[in-house]
């Protein structure tokens, strides 16, 4: 039984941030986001009874045991359905920087979800895939579609609320690049820090749905002005409260923040384009169709970017010929 999957990174518009549970890794605020096309996970399983236990080999190299654990354990979640399942050998590439904020997990574990529904048969629904990716990465089922996309709250679960096809609004993104080392503080344990100790997390999860609404509104009447307003909102809103968390924790570096104003000054100048920054100092931008030469060249020139990525929006996670 062997299978192998690609999926794309995806870059959050109202952000996620913090967990209503932490054991079934449960996020306190839906999300919404853009999935990538350009920029690949490439995963292939291999389910074989004679070797010893799991292995995950990434970018040719086998993985650290933190890192495996979290590919371990999403495999024993298919085999909480799967009993029978034997070892698995899991292979990944990347074709970007991994562990600095260009949201690796996400395409990851989307990336092994749908390997393994694949080696199987895929006898898993979207849902089912969407559940497991999420106890592993809670960024990670938004990469299972394509285009613009909505990680809702349902209760006690999440679920998938497509908005737009990647063709339907062709936005494009320039990711620059400040810095390749990996973060200092994970997500999950900055999500954690800022809500046991940030005074302004109860306020943060109040925001959260009227961001989720004007959003939606935005994407789905294509209105770049309006969501930029909501998606400049939602991410310096995330940053603040993470900043105010005791001690302060400060993804952004300096070339972020001169990117962050570069952006608003091309704004000013009548460029469609919007900045949003994740849990690392990459400040990604999202341009209007058309727009993303011009700001990757602006980007290109703020002292401290070592480097500038464009791509468009892109598909969700689908099985390859392995
Ligand atoms: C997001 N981030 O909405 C936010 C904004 C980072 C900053 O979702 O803890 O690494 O494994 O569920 O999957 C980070 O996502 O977090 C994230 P965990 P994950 O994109």
């Amino acid at each position: 039984m062997q299978a192998a999957a690609v999926a794309h990174p995806n870059i959050a518009l109202v952000k996620y941030w913090g967990k209503a549970d932490a054991a079934r890794n449960l996020p306190a605020v839906g999300s919404i986001s853009i999935t990538l096309d350009t920029l690949t996970t490439t995963t292939s399983v291999r389910f074989d009874p004679g070797l010893d236990g799991d292995r995950f080999v990434l970018d040719g190299e086998v993985s650290s045991p933190a890192r495996s654990s979290r590919v371990h354990e999403c495999l024993e979640l298919f085999r909480r359905r799967r009993p029978e399942l034997p070892p698995a050998e899991v292979t990944s590439a990347n074709s970007f920087p991994t562990a600095a904020g260009l949201a690796s997990s996400a395409a990851g574990f989307a990336a092994l979800v749908t390997a393994v529904d694949a080696a199987l048969g895929s006898p898993f629904s979207r849902d089912e895939l969407a559940d497991i990716a999420r106890r592993c990465s809670g960024s990670s089922p938004r990469s299972l579609v394509g285009g613009f996309v909505e990680l809702a709250l349902s209760g006690e679960d999440t679920r998938l609320r497509p908005l737009l096809a990647a063709g339907d609004w062709p936005l494009e993104v320039v990711v620059a690049v400040t810095s390749n080392a990996a973060k200092t503080v994970g997500s999950s344990a900055g999500m954690e820090h800022t809500r046991s100790t940030s005074p302004y997390y109860r306020s943060w999860l109040e925001t959260s749905p009227g961001d989720l609404e004007a959003a939606r509104e935005a994407i789905l009447g294509r209105d770049l002005e309006a969501l930029a307003a909501v998606a400049e909102a939602s991410c310096l809103a995330m940053h603040a409260v993470t900043m105010a968390a005791r001690p302060g924790l400060v993804y952004f570096n300096g070339a972020t923040v001169d990117c962050l104003h570069r952006v608003r000054a091309l704004r000013r100048e009548g460029t469609a384009v919007f900045f949003t920054v994740d849990a690392g100092p990459q400040l990604k931008a999202i341009c209007g169709p058309g727009a993303s030469e011009l700001v990757a060249a602006a980007l290109a020139e703020v002292p401290g970017v070592v480097d500038v990525l464009r791509c468009g929006l892109g598909e969700g996670a689908r099985a390859v010929r392995g």
